[in-house]
């Protein structure tokens, strides 16, 4: 029987799913993408999962776009048309991205070696990046012609400010997972032993926590982005309202003054 090209297992309401071609570093082929997206839509999907850590399988992350897959990988005969890679953005890494960022839980990136290219920018698209003190993050784009893609963009400078987003994206060097945390592109770096520990009590914290109020931390912080002051209190106004307007906030502020732990339900 042939492996799951993304592993997937539960933990009370933690749901890991870990890409699974080890043999290339977990690089996308057009199948990985699909069994990646059907597994994010069936998280979405099921009110029993509250949060999503994505993983690797053996020694690395993801090493972005497979370049042996000859969808993509361009042509050598002599006058071949060259691939357009545009498609394979729109169809594939953009909807992954969207799917990502719309999810209705907080999503962990538990970054357990290389994530390079697409792999790099997939996991800093999600909520939280928890990374291995051996891991290491490569915008490898510029090495092979190619730009930022996968939302990189548009995180890199806002995570980290234009002037590390440019060295780190048109360098394309090896960052290492301590570095990473320093300026501020991922959440931590643990050692290694500590990486599926320290991501599972993430996860299982946040899956213990108002899941509304979490995704939409996530939407008014992107929302905020393109917006003036004003703007963003205005939308705070709106959210605030909604989320008032939910049990969870009800349930917190009832345990808080009982003395007792929340149960949160909303998702
Ligand atoms: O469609 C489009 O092209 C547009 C979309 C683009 C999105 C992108 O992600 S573009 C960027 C693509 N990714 C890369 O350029 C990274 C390429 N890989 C590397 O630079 C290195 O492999 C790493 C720095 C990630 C890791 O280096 P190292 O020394 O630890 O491992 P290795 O020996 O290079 O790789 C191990 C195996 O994985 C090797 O296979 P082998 O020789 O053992 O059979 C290698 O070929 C394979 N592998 C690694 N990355 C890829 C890959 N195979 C296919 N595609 C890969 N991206």
């Amino acid at each position: 029987m042939t492996e799951p090209l993304v592993l997937t297992a539960n933990a009370g309401a933690v749901r890991t799913l870990s890409l699974n071609r080890p043999a290339a570093l977990n690089s996308f082929t057009t199948q990985l993408h699909e069994a990646l997206m059907a597994e994010l839509e069936a998280a979405a999907s099921d009110a029993s999962v509250r949060c999503v850590v994505l993983t690797g399988a053996g020694r690395a992350f993801c090493a972005g776009q497979d370049l042996a897959d000859p969808s993509v990988a361009p042509d050598p005969t002599p006058g071949a048309a060259p691939k357009d890679l545009g498609h394979v953005i729109s169809n594939w890494y953009a909807p992954l991205v969207a799917r990502l960022r719309s999810m209705p839980v907080p999503v962990i990136a538990a970054v357990n070696g290389v994530a390079a290219g697409a792999g790099a920018n997939l996991a800093l698209c999600c909520d939280l990046v928890v990374a291995a003190r051996s891991a290491s993050f490569i915008q490898a784009f510029t090495k092979i012609g190619l730009v930022p893609d996968t939302g990189g963009t548009w995180l890199l400078p806002r995570l980290v400010g234009s002037a590390r987003a440019l060295g780190i994206a048109m360098l394309g060097d090896k960052l290492s997972a301590e570095e990473a945390a320093r300026i501020g592109l991922i959440w931590q770096c643990v050692d290694d032993a500590e990486l599926a520990g320290t991501a599972a009590a993430l996860a299982s914290k946040l899956a213990g926590m108002p899941t509304r109020a979490l995704v939409a931390t996530r939407e008014a912080m992107a929302a905020a982005q393109h917006m003036d002051l004003g703007a963003a209190l205005a939308e705070e106004a709106r959210i605030q309202r909604e989320m008032g307007n939910a049990n969870d906030y009800r349930e917190g502020v009832e345990a808080f003054r009982a003395k007792r732990a929340p149960v949160f339900k909303d998702r």
